[in-house]
């Protein structure tokens, strides 16, 4: 059975309403998408669930189609933006007087995954905490100024793509040392926040709730010296960091010899192609830093799904990163985290 598209839902229980929402999400929909929200609300839906069972399992929806190219990116920034009104919606209709402390929610330097971070803020609020919510792309240096104005008892600091693993631990050492310990999370710090320790957090949490019950207890931590994780670069990495572009536009270049069908190439395809390559080195960068090769067998593995929805066989990436690698033999760490990715293509 399916409910009837002019019937209010009355529970997140009621059958085929996440196809529902979804379908009202994808068709720009965004005042039959309220429309929910607010009679799930009247219904005594319980806020965080609302937002996390619904709001949040739509948004992983809304970018897995992305993936498999079942939806443009126009359409997943539209419904994208549909999820930041219907989350608006919710924490204007559920004020909630701050009973403990004050805590800066924000993404990393270069991250723009923006509503994982907008669902923490929104359910610590709805906890009690006073939340200063500073959104995506956040610089390190821009963090440290808010702190000093307002005197936080924690960062939540979102890191949803490793790329951004040497920009988090910047500053996460940079809260440190001004004295504001750092709860971390999202799928950038690694299963079970591997990478979030690694670089120094005080805490992390899988989701919300998580974060929620780990800053009800033995909150804050002791910060003992915040410098302990210094820079973890090391030679591969700064090469790799700085030549940057130049290992790109000879991969690029030389691409078109290997890969034949690069020559017919659309404008947008050879973009997008150098965009890919982009990748290719900072999650090679990202996996250096932190010395695990997961970084990039992961990347490796998801790009290679996101590829094929888009017909670009698995040979082609598999080129791309002999390409990178051909450039790099006298980078021993470099070349194994290459050979562990091609490894991946193969199985
Ligand atoms: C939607 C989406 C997008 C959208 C983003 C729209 C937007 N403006 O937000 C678009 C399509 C634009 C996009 C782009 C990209 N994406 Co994307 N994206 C996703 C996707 C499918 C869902 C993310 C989301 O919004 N989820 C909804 C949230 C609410 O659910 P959630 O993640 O479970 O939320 C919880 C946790 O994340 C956690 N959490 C998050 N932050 C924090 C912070 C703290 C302190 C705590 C405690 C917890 C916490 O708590 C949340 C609530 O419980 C994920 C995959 C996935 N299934 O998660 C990939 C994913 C995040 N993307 C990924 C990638 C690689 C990219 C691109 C590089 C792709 C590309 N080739 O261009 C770009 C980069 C964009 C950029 N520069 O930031 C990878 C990251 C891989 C990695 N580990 O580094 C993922 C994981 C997909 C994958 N499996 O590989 N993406």
């Amino acid at each position: 059975m399916t409910v009837s598209t002019t019937t209010p839902p009355r529970s997140l229980d009621d059958p085929g309403l996440g196809d529902r929402y979804l379908r009202l999400v994808g068709d720009g929909d965004e005042y039959g998408a309220i429309e929910i929200v607010t009679a799930l609300l009247d219904n005594g839906v319980p806020p965080a669930r609302l937002m996390l069972d619904l709001i949040a399992r739509t948004q992983r929806r809304v970018g897995e189609l992305w993936a498999t190219n079942d939806w443009s990116i126009a359409r997943e920034h539209a419904a994208t933006a549909i999820s930041e009104r219907a989350l608006a919606t919710v924490s204007a209709r559920t004020p909630v007087r701050p009973t403990r402390g004050r805590i800066t929610v924000a993404c990393v330097d270069g991250e723009w995954h923006a509503v994982p971070v907008r669902i923490i803020g929104e359910i610590l609020r709805l906890d009690g905490w006073r939340v200063d919510f500073l959104g995506a792309n956040v610089p390190g240096p821009h963090l440290v100024t808010h702190l000093h104005q307002t005197g936080p008892d924690a960062v939540a600091l979102s890191c949803m793509l490793a790329t951004r693993l040497p920009r988090a631990h910047a500053a996460i050492t940079a809260c440190r040392s001004v004295g504001v310990p750092v709860i971390a999370g999202g799928p950038g710090f690694g299963p079970d926040g591997r990478w979030a320790h690694r670089l120094g957090a005080d805490a992390w949490a899988a989701g919300a709730e998580g974060a929620v019950q780990r800053l009800a207890r033995d909150w804050p931590p002791q910060i003992d010296d915040p410098y302990q994780t210094g820079f973890l670069g090391d030679d591969e990495y700064t090469y790799l960091v700085r030549h940057r572009g130049e290992l790109v536009s000879t991969a690029v270049t030389r691409l078109t010899a290997a890969y034949p069908p690069m020559s017919g190439y659309s404008q947008r395809q050879h973009d997008s192609t150098v965009e890919d390559l982009g990748h290719v080195v900072d999650f090679l960068a990202a996996a250096l830093y932190v010395a695990d090769d997961l970084v990039f067998t992961d990347f490796v593995g998801w790009t290679a799904r996101v590829l094929e929805a888009r017909r670009v066989p698995p040979v082609a990436l598999q080129i791309g990163l002999t390409l990178i690698r051909d450039q790099l033999r006298d980078f021993p760490s470099a070349v194994a985290i290459l050979d562990a990715g091609v490894a991946t293509l193969r199985e």
